[in-house]
């Protein structure tokens, strides 16, 4: 999470530029999550049509003895839980208790921010050593997870993985099954292909939060490279490509317009510094794939996991899957 006084690298800088020059311009869902952006989605994870975090949550609550029983036939002890993307880590606690494991490592970007998720999860669970540690999981840099005897689950719940392309996704699940050495798995939560309604609903709620998360996007940008959007000349669009099977959130251009951002400094840059917009052009903020069961399974085989299992609600629209290596 960056706020005030907020730094961008260079190469971040020109990545974030390089989207906004291309033919469809594009930003990351990554600059979704300054402070107010955090507080906004911990909104939409209440809301009425909003249904993956509460579906997701009543799966834990019902089947975590099953996953951990599951997990301890497949792999053994569990030596190590690692959350990547920890975030308030309140999906944890479903595990803690069944799964005992013999430490827990938070990763995520603000590192601040899963510090105080986990000063209450040690009151709750004084027999589990836990601790946060800084990583970007998207970026190529190994992620800091120590060496133990046992075995390794990784935990990532939320249709995180949706976020990412199919493509990126299966590098990323490739890199989890590298890192459980051979002795280890991944439970993970992946949004189900589902009745489009239901979807378009759960990306353009009544109340308008997805709406407002999506605007904040530009606000963040603006303090990140001193950008000039307004936020009142954009809306949000969100509808579900079924070909490419994903919910697509964009901003609209409400009329003609442009956006200004500085030179870096040093002035030697040869991007532009300016981007028009035609009413009606967007810029694409986040994909968010749906997968069907058998797909995702597929998935995770062709990332290296040998067992697949999975625990879905009564309307198939969430499923937890557990895969081991
Ligand atoms: C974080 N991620 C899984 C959410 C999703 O559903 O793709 C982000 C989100 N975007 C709009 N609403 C929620």
């Amino acid at each position: 999470m960056t706020e005030a006084g907020q730094y961008i690298s260079d190469d971040e800088r020109r990545q974030v530029i390089d989207g906004l020059l291309a033919a469809q311009a594009r930003v990351s869902p990554k600059y979704f999550y300054d402070l107010a952006g955090s507080r906004l989605f911990d909104v939409i994870t209440l809301l009425d049509e909003y249904y993956p975090t509460v579906t997701e949550r009543g799966i834990l609550q019902r089947h975590a003895a099953d996953v951990a029983a599951a997990f301890r036939s497949a792999a053994g002890d569990c030596a190590l839980l690692v959350e990547p993307g920890a975030g308030s880590c309140e999906k944890v606690r479903f595990l803690l208790p069944v799964l005992r494991p013999a430490q827990y490592l938070a990763l995520d970007v603000s590192v601040e921010f899963v510090e105080q998720a986990l000063e209450s999860l040690r009151r709750d669970f004084p027999q589990v050593p836990m601790k946060a540690q800084a990583a970007d999981i998207a970026q190529a840099a190994p992620w800091p997870v120590p060496e133990v005897e046992g075995a390794r689950l990784f935990f990532y719940p939320g249709s995180s993985i949706g976020n990412f392309t199919p493509d990126e996704a299966q590098a990323l699940l490739a890199r989890i099954h590298a890192q459980c050495l051979g002795q280890g798995g991944l439970l993970i939560g992946v949004d189900l292909v589902k009745d489009t309604a239901v979807l378009h609903a759960a990306y353009n709620d009544a109340l308008g939060v997805t709406a407002a998360f999506n605007l904040n996007l530009l606000r963040h940008l603006n303090r990140l490279i001193g950008s000039d959007f307004r936020a009142e000349q954009w809306e949000h669009h969100a509808f579900y490509n079924e070909p490419a099977s994903r919910i697509e959130m964009h901003l609209r251009a409400r009329e003609a317009l442009t956006v200004r951002w500085p030179c870096p400094a040093g002035g030697t840059s040869t991007l532009a510094s300016e981007r028009h917009f035609a009413a009606g052009d967007t810029l694409h903020t986040e994909n968010s794939y749906k997968y069907t069961q058998a797909d995702f399974e597929a998935l995770l085989r062709r990332a290296g996991f040998a067992q697949v299992q999975r625990w879905t609600d009564a309307r198939d629209y969430f499923g937890v899957f557990l895969a081991t290596a």
